[in-house]
């Protein structure tokens, strides 16, 4: 295992403790990276978001190598749809609503293809998967439990979108007590703007809410 170390970041070097660190890469699923998912309803680009895989397939693999712990999560709800507050089902005016069947199942919905975590990323049979209804992965689900019985007390945060589901989890996470690390480019947004934005606010105020670092700084120190 990785010796306690120093990660290049902003807007100081991030003190790794490699034995209380875990990944956490967050909704990298179909519904947001491929076309005819959620993203794509919404009315975006996805194809915007597919430069973050490269990135987190190299971290991963090297993560994976260092015996380091892996958590993924995805956003999504029960098929009956009881877990989906009307507010969320009705806001805005998307092509396809959530529940709605999409060409790749029903979209945003457990259990559909849409829903699942690309191929790219997909996660090893010993890696937990956080299935959250919200953005923040700590909300109504054992995420917290599982981090505490492992000794985790930093996550280094990767996946999309930045300033949704990263942000909200990121927060959450700092709330909490735990550093949280995050990836520039291992996180994308469908709005490149709201991208740095996002990213500005976590290491703003001497690292209000955490630290921003990029891959190849994290690798270098992992390899
Ligand atoms: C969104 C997410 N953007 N994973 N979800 O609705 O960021």
């Amino acid at each position: 295992m990785t010796k306690a170390t120093t990660v290049k970041a902003s807007p100081y070097d991030f003190p790794l403790q490699p034995e209380n660190c875990a990944l956490l890469i967050i909704d990298m699923q179909r519904d947001f990276l491929e076309s005819g998912g959620f993203g794509e309803t919404l009315g975006n680009d996805v194809s915007l978001l597919r430069s973050v895989i490269e990135p987190n397939r190299r971290l991963l693999a090297a993560w994976r190598e260092a015996g380091l712990p892996v958590l993924h999560t995805r956003e999504g709800h029960l098929p009956n749809l009881s877990d989906l507050p009307p507010s969320k089902r009705n806001r805005g005016n998307p092509s396809l609503r959530i529940g709605d069947l999409g060409p790749m199942g029903r979209i945003l919905i457990r259990g559909e293809n849409g829903h699942d975590i690309i191929p790219e990323l997909y996660p090893l049979s010993d890696e937990p998967i956080i299935d959250k209804p919200g953005k923040g992965a700590f909300t109504r689900t054992d995420l917290e439990a599982q981090l505490k019985a492992r000794g985790i007390s930093q996550l280094v945060v990767t996946g999309v979108t930045t300033e949704v589901c990263v942000n909200t989890t990121v927060r959450e996470a700092n709330d909490r007590g735990f550093e949280c690390l995050v990836l520039s480019d291992a996180t994308a947004s469908y709005f490149p703007s709201m991208h740095h934005a996002a990213l500005a606010m976590i290491k703003a105020q001497g690292g209000i809410f955490g630290w921003v670092s990029d891959s190849d700084s994290l690798l270098e120190v992992l390899l």
